[in-house]
């Protein structure tokens, strides 16, 4: 198609759509562009609204995982979708309709194009990916492939890469102005509706669906419609039987109407005002989005936020707090007030302070905008071994975000290790942190969904809490995805995994990698760089490449942290301990153990190591000097 007749087009469908709905809706015309590439558009305004989608097995029946395809959290899909916030880890029964809330903008394509009205949701190419098929399987044709053509113009739909971000536009529309319409809920015809259908389901005038669609009154299956509401009608959910396999419920044909009634009824204040909230924070995300390149916090540098800051409404934010995910928010006096004005005195490490709210110490790390990435991973998370997010403060005026963590009592690892300044920390403590560590580890990489991957596991980020239990801080670099690929080197020289310095591969295993640095430092007591700038675990390899079991033994123990050598334990548990470091540095990340390995052996590396009255006969023991 030449661009003077998508042109002509544009502008035959302009004139058409300025004829009809001029008196209706000056500013918000959407028209269905040729060719199924999305709904040109002629409005400045950004609103919310939301796409109705259908949990599908198998990999999309659970919120975090809906979630993570829409970049929004569990909680922005589970409250307009009618699902009770201590369920945002229960399984979804297939076909469980739920509502996801878009930030619905028209974006300019090219002059001679004009511009399209999409969300704008970016996605990560995976292996067996095709823009035709993540558009009609994964967002269920909430967009078609042209269209992804249409606004990914330096992608080429023949040659993705996995590890490719691209952008998928989620058709949406907004309100017209004043019309007691408040959203405009995208929806995919499915073959068995019919206009009443669809009008009844959502509780809407047919009238009004057919002039929100450009007079159109015949349905074209798989076409995206925009159904016009004043509120979200309540979808009434089926009932989730836990632990079952969910039982997969006949064809859409029977179950749709079943699942969903939607007659009007309000979802009353709160409900309104975590939608704006919502709301507030898909906005969040763009705007980070736009602006960071996400790097250590001090590096950052905002492009242009401090006006679009001021414009979040902080108060209201403050209002609905126990409805944000069970998240504090703090006002940024209370803050000011906590650490005396962020006072060098009061600061931990980097731009970490600490502070005292009502009786409670908490750990306030003060970032540019860019703690959305680390919000959106942390709320997915709870774990003993993981530092706890207990809420979070905004401050347009300076356009700075604030993390509020628990307070963890005896710091770093890195300070215990290296910094000598307090008691020293024997083998079975040590070995403890490890198992610690390596528990938190477990959780992010088997049972998150998407897996997470820290990408900065180093004995700096391991805090120690008054019963010396580890916990593992800093989720800024975190990742969450697997086998990604990244032009954009982070991390920590000493802890970084060969693989990801040479191509840039993000996996569970440069934790795993990580990991085994960490370990080495606990059992040697040795900086990950020396002063001569070698590292630690390359001299490791190098020391312990002999197959002599004895000679190795000698070696270990030359090795060791002298500190350690003046305890009674076994010998056998440390050199398990440094034959898990060892394989965790395997050049070849498929060659290194899973976590779920590594716990299990160290921790019969744990079991071995200090029962000692039943471990007499033949271990080799190192008894105190
Ligand atoms: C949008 O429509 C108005 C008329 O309603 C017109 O003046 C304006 O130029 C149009 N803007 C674009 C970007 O097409
Ligand atoms: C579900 O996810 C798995 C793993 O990511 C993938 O191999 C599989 O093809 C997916 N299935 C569908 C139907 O998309
Ligand atoms: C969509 O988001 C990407 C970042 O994910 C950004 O680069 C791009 O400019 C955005 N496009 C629009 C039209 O907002
Ligand atoms: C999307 O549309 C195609 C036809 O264009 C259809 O075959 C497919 O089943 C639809 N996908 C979903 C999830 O309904
Ligand atoms: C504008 O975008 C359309 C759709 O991607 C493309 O076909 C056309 O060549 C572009 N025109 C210009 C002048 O870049
Ligand atoms: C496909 O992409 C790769 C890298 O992304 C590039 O090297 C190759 O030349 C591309 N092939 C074609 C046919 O464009
Ligand atoms: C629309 O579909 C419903 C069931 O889905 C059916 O009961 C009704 O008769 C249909 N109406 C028309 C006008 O076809
Ligand atoms: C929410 O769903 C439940 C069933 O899970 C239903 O009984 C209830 O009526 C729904 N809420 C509203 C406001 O419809
Ligand atoms: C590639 C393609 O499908 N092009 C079609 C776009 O739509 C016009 C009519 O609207 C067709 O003539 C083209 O063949």
């Amino acid at each position: 198609m030449t661009t003077s007749s998508l042109k002509t087009m544009h502008q035959f469908f302009s004139a058409v759509f300025l004829f009809l709905l001029l008196p209706l809706c000056s500013n918000a015309q959407t028209a269905r562009q040729a060719n199924n590439t999305g709904f040109t558009c002629n409005f400045t305004r950004t609103c919310t609204s939301y796409a109705f989608y259908r949990a599908t097995a198998p990999n999309f029946t659970d919120l975090a995982s809906i979630g993570d395809l829409f970049s929004v959290s569990r909680l922005m899909i589970s409250t307009p979708s009618n699902i009770s916030s201590s369920s945002l880890n229960t399984p979804l029964l297939p076909n469980t309709p739920l509502f996801v809330p878009l930030t619905c903008s028209c974006n300019p394509v090219n002059a001679s194009f004009g511009s399209l009205s999409y969300a704008n949701i970016s996605y990560t190419i995976n292996p067996g990916d095709t823009f035709f098929l993540v558009s009609t399987i994964k967002f269920q044709n909430l967009t078609t492939f042209p269209s992804v053509e249409v606004v990914n113009p330096t992608l080429l739909a023949t040659n993705l890469s996995i590890g490719q971000d691209t952008i998928f536009p989620i058709f949406c529309k907004c309100p017209p102005n004043s019309q007691g319409t408040n959203y405009m809920i995208s929806y995919v015809v499915q073959p068995e509706d019919n206009m009443s259908s669809i009008a009844s389901t959502f509780g809407a005038e047919e009238q009004s669906i057919i002039d929100a669609n450009g007079g159109e009154t015949t349905l074209h299956d798989y076409d995206t419609i925009f159904v016009p509401v004043a509120r979200l009608p309540a979808l009434s959910q089926p009932a989730v039987v836990p632990h079952a396999p969910p039982p997969v419920i006949g064809s859409n044909n029977d179950d749709r109407t079943g699942t969903v009634r939607g007659l009007g009824v309000g979802l009353g204040i709160v409900g309104l005002l975590l939608i704006l909230v919502s709301g507030v924070w898909v906005y969040r995300e763009v705007v980070v989005m736009k602006g960071v390149v996400r790097d250590d916090e001090e590096k950052n540098v905002y492009l242009g936020g401090k006006a679009e800051g001021k414009n979040l409404d902080v108060k209201l934010m403050a209002n609905v707090s126990d409805c944000l995910d069970k998240y504090r928010v703090f006002g940024i006096d209370e803050l000011v007030e906590a650490t005396d004005g962020f006072d060098q005195s009061c600061l931990i490490q980097g731009s970490v302070y600490k502070g005292e709210i009502d009786g409670h110490v908490f750990a306030i790390k003060k970032m540019k905008w860019n703690a959305y990435e680390e919000l959106k991973i942390l709320q997915k998370v709870n774990h003993g071994n993981l530092v706890k997010l207990e809420g979070f403060c905004i401050d347009p005026e300076e356009a700075n975000c604030y993390l509020v963590y628990e307070y963890v009592e005896n710091g770093s690892l890195y300070s215990w290790l290296h910094e000598g300044k307090k008691e020293k920390l024997s083998w079975k403590i040590r070995l403890r942190i490890a198992i610690d560590i390596a528990n938190g580890l477990q959780y992010i990489h088997e049972h998150t969904r998407p897996r997470v991957v820290h990408k900065d596991i180093k004995s700096s980020n391991i805090l120690l809490d008054s019963n010396m239990r580890a916990k593992i801080a800093n989720f800024g670099l975190a990742k969450s995805g697997m086998n990604a690929i990244t032009m954009h080197i982070v991390g920590t020289q000493g802890y970084i995994a060969p693989e990801y310095l040479a191509d840039g591969v993000v996996s569970t295993k440069m934790d795993v990698f990580a990991f085994g640095v960490v370990l080495l430092e606990l059992i040697s007591g040795k900086e990950v760089i020396n002063e001569e700038g070698n590292l630690l675990w390359a001299s490791a390899i190098k020391t312990f490449e002999v197959d002599n079991e004895q000679e190795k033994t000698r070696r270990l123990k030359e090795w060791l942290d002298k500190d350690i050598l003046r305890e009674t334990f076994s010998m056998e548990s440390l050199m398990g301990a440094l034959t898990v470091a060892i394989a965790c540095l395997h050049r070849d990340p498929s060659k290194r153990p899973s976590i779920m390995d590594i716990v299990y052996a160290l921790s019969k590396s744990e079991d071995m190591g200090f029962d000692i009255s039943d471990d007499g006969i033949g271990s080799p023991r190192v008894i105190a000097r």
